[in-house]
């Protein structure tokens, strides 16, 4: 099937977008090279894709630096103007972009409706709000000066994003970086980069100017190195793993430029015995089958109090097991396969890691059997109870629909096992004890908790990690913050200033 035919079938009205967007054109790699991306339904080939090499970033670089003066300078009200125009482009066509990304990712349909391009819209329109309400500060220093903070953008920004969640995570990255006035070179990931390149369309048909965004789909290992050593980017962003973060940590050090790392997470998700089940079963299952188990923050470690977990597990399984996987491209889809065969690979093998170490497998554990998902990267809701919170299966990020359970007998032996990973990202209670909510609040080790409900996310509402889950926030002001650099600027009014060398 040609590209045409493949739109087509998929519902597509508008051109696949498959080359890189530079300078405000969409144009081919340097090198001439392409990537297939494919669709993990069946692993047909959807496009191939321009893959961008080193040459192509110092393009984007270079083409990023001629439009940062004007960008940067432009009232911040007009850049949020064209935030929100993006805003409302990208609503208009939700259903273009819905389907691209099932088509591209494996989202359920119904996901990518309801979700990933309604949170992508408003975190743009968010931040587009947000770019004239950002402001310095005047502090009250000694008599007779002023002194006040300008906060300026850094500059040309390096962003780096995974495959998991791409239309929503550039949103996150952009939308503050380009509210705050910097310019971009992005990287989505190679097996992903659909939705990304029309953003960046559709960021043209909303009015900014050309080389501010820069699209360039390409190796994580070529063109994600050459942004992240890059002498003339000043600041750069991932997503991924906490493996690449550290590279990425390694290769900035050149330039010594700003790293934000939105890394790795192995989720505590903790149900006491006071908890509505009804609400802790249900929540517990979007916690980690949501986007088949493919989040960061998703409740990978289900800790169950020893007095409900029988009860808990019967019916918890009951509903995992009634998760209607299908074609992404079905309204009636639930779950979808995972995104590359090589990930569902990984992540079925998980299973005999846990078998080796003594863990039983209480649901699903490999691909569906069901003939028309074959050839597709499925794999069947998995709960895993462990033998010990020190196994590999309750240490390691999956990245799967594959829940690790364990059981606690009391609070203090729960939040020891809830903080003894090196991670720190997403974490969250179920219970009806108001103070005990609020100790655990307090006492996770994490970037986030959520107590009565799991994976909440908000543009206003910080968002990122500590230990292995990395550093920097995205949302919210602190979002600003990182994509900003502060000047203090000293004004003498009227100091009289006896001189420091009397002549
Ligand atoms: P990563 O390697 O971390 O990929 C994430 C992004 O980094 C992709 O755009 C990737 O490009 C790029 N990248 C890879 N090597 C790079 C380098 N040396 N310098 C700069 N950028 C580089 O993730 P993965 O290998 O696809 O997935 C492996 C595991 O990472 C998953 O199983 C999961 O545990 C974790 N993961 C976590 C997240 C989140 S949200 N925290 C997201 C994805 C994966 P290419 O893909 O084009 O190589």
């Amino acid at each position: 099937m040609n590209l045409a035919a493949i739109q087509t079938a998929a519902g597509l009205n508008t051109p696949i977008r498959h080359q890189l967007f530079i300078d405000g054109r969409f144009v081919d790699a340097a090198s001439g090279q392409t990537l297939p991306t494919l669709n993990p339904h069946d692993n047909s080939v959807i496009a191939e894709v321009a893959m961008a090499g080193r040459e192509d970033v110092e393009r984007a670089v270079a083409a990023a630096e001629r439009a940062f003066p004007k960008w940067s300078r432009m009232a911040a009200a007009e850049r949020g103007r064209i935030l929100l125009k993006l805003a409302d482009l990208i609503e208009t066509h939700t259903e273009e972009l819905a389907r691209l990304e099932s088509l591209d990712t494996g989202h359920p349909i119904k996901d990518s409706r309801t979700l990933d391009v309604p949170r992508t819209a408003g975190c743009y329109r968010y931040f587009g709000g947000m770019a004239d309400k950002f402001q310095g500060e005047t502090i009250p220093v000694e008599a007779g000066f002023l002194n006040y903070t300008l906060r300026e953008p850094v500059g040309v920004v390096g962003q780096v994003v995974p495959w998991n969640f791409p239309l929503m995570f550039t949103s996150w990255k952009m939308g503050p970086a380009l509210a705050a006035g910097n310019t971009i070179v992005m990287k989505p990931a190679e097996i992903t980069p659909l939705t990304s390149l029309k953003i960046a369309e559709l960021m043209a048909e909303a009015g900014l100017p050309d080389g501010v965004v820069n699209m360039i789909p390409g190796l994580g290992s070529v063109a994600g190195q050459a942004i992240a050593e890059h002498p003339r980017i000043a600041k750069v962003a991932f997503t991924g793993s906490t493996a690449t973060g550290r590279r990425i940590v390694e290769a900035s050090a050149g330039n010594l430029k700003k790293v934000q790392l939105e890394l790795g997470g192995k989720g505590p998700n903790i149900v006491f015995d006071d908890a509505n089940l009804v609400a802790a079963i249900n929540g517990s299952a979007w916690a980690i089958f949501h986007n088949q188990g493919q989040a960061c923050i998703a409740g990978s470690r289900l800790m169950l109090h020893e007095r409900i977990a029988d009860e808990f597990l019967e019916k918890f399984t009951a509903l995992a097991q009634s998760i209607r996987l299908g074609n992404p491209l079905d309204a009636a889809t639930e779950m979808g396969p995972l995104t590359s065969a090589q990930h569902r690979d990984r992540v079925l093998a998980y299973t005999e890691v846990a078998r080796e170490q003594g863990g039983r497998i209480l649901a699903g554990g490999k691909a569906p059997a069901a003939a028309d998902l074959a050839r597709g990267c499925y794999v069947e809701p998995t709960i895993v109870q462990a033998g010990s919170w020190r196994d590999r299966v309750a240490q390691e990020e999956v990245f799967g629909p594959f829940v690790t359970v364990l059981t606690f007998k009391d609070e203090a032996e729960a939040l020891a096992i809830a903080n003894g990973t090196d991670y720190g990202l997403g974490s969250g209670l179920w219970t009806s004890n108001l103070q005990r909510a609020h100790r655990f609040a307090r006492d996770l080790h994490a970037g986030m908790v959520w107590i009565n409900s799991y994976k909440r996310v908000n543009p206003g509402s910080p968002f990122g990690g500590v230990g292995q889950s990395g550093y920097g926030r995205e949302m919210g002001f602190d979002a600003m913050r990182e994509y900003t650099q502060v000047k203090s600027v000293w004004v003498n009014v009227d100091a009289q200033i006896p001189p420091w060398y009397p002549r």
